[in-house]
């Protein structure tokens, strides 16, 4: 694993890193992730064909029923020892800035102060019409797969609608924003558990390296980040970071 001490002393003398996630850093905890253990109802459903406005307006009750199962799912994990990794790192480089594509709560649960969410959070939701913010909801979660109308607007009787960014809709721009200009800052960016593939967040990596920051990535397969990669570390979230912390 010489690879693992030539990134780990990378890491170690970087004023600046940026910790970049996607759903691999949940998976330990028991989340699945998009693409590999399509289990369930991702087997049944392309969860890209969910992620959409337009699920939601043909069958706001399917959507609904599968975010609140989602966010059922996120109560009960907790944080691994990849997401403590995370959290070690902003303790010893106070510049660390953590951008997330997840919307699960780990990386706050392991510690990391406010990590930037690009896509939103399972835990914000708001009404569909007016966007004013909704509590979440208190009613009991349906299992993996079960239809939930989701409830109504106290404002408006808009239907609440799941606080994420779903496929076609526009990023919020000040995450977004301050996502770029710490990629563009860093002297490391570590990228992990994310296939590389749904813009614009995948652009972040690509970002760092061509202002020539050293970019890392743990991940148990290849992917398309591998070309920017200075260090390509195959293995999973919660075994290979804290090796790069120790
Ligand atoms: C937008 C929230 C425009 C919802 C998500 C070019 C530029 C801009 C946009 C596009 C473009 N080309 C195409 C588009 C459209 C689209 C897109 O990128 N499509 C892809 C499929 C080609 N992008 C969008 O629609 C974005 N919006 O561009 O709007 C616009 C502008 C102005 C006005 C109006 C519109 C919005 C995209 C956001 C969608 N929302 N999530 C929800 O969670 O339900 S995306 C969701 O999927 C995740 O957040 C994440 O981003 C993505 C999945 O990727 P990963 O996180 O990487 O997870 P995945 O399962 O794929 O991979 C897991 C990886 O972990 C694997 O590599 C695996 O090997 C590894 N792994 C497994 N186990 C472990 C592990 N690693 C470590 N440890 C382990 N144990
Ligand atoms: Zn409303």
């Amino acid at each position: 694993m010489v690879d693992v001490r030539d990134a780990a002393k990378a890491l170690a003398g970087a004023g600046r890193v940026v910790v970049f996630t996607g759903a691999g850093m949940s998976a330990e905890s028991g989340v699945p992730t998009f693409r590999d253990a399509l289990t369930g109802l991702w087997e049944r459903f392309d969860a890209q064909a969910l992620a959409t406005p337009q699920a939601f307006e043909d069958d706001p009750d399917l959507v609904w029923g599968w975010y609140e199962w989602r966010r059922s799912l996120a109560l009960r994990v907790a944080p691994n020892p990849g997401h403590e990794a995370v959290a070690a790192i902003e303790a010893h480089a106070p510049h660390t800035v953590v951008i997330t594509q997840n919307v699960d709560d780990l990386h706050e649960q392991a510690g990391s102060t406010a990590p930037i969410h690009l896509h939103g959070s399972l835990f914000t939701p708001r009404c569909a019409t007016c966007s004013r913010p909704a509590e979440p909801s208190r009613e009991a979660a349906p299992e993996e797969g079960r239809r939930l109308a989701p409830p109504r607007c106290e404002h408006c009787g808009g239907p609440i609608r799941p606080g994420v960014v779903w496929f076609g809709e526009a990023l919020p721009a000040e995450p977004l924003e301050a996502a770029v200009q710490a990629a563009t800052e860093c002297d490391v960016l570590l990228t992990i558990g994310t296939s590389g593939l749904v813009y614009p967040a995948a652009d972040i990596p690509v970002v760092a390296a061509k202002f020539g920051a050293t970019v890392i990535q743990v991940n148990p397969q290849p992917t398309p980040l591998d070309a920017v990669a200075a260090f390509n570390l195959t293995g999973t979230a919660a075994t290979v970071l804290p090796a790069l912390v120790s």
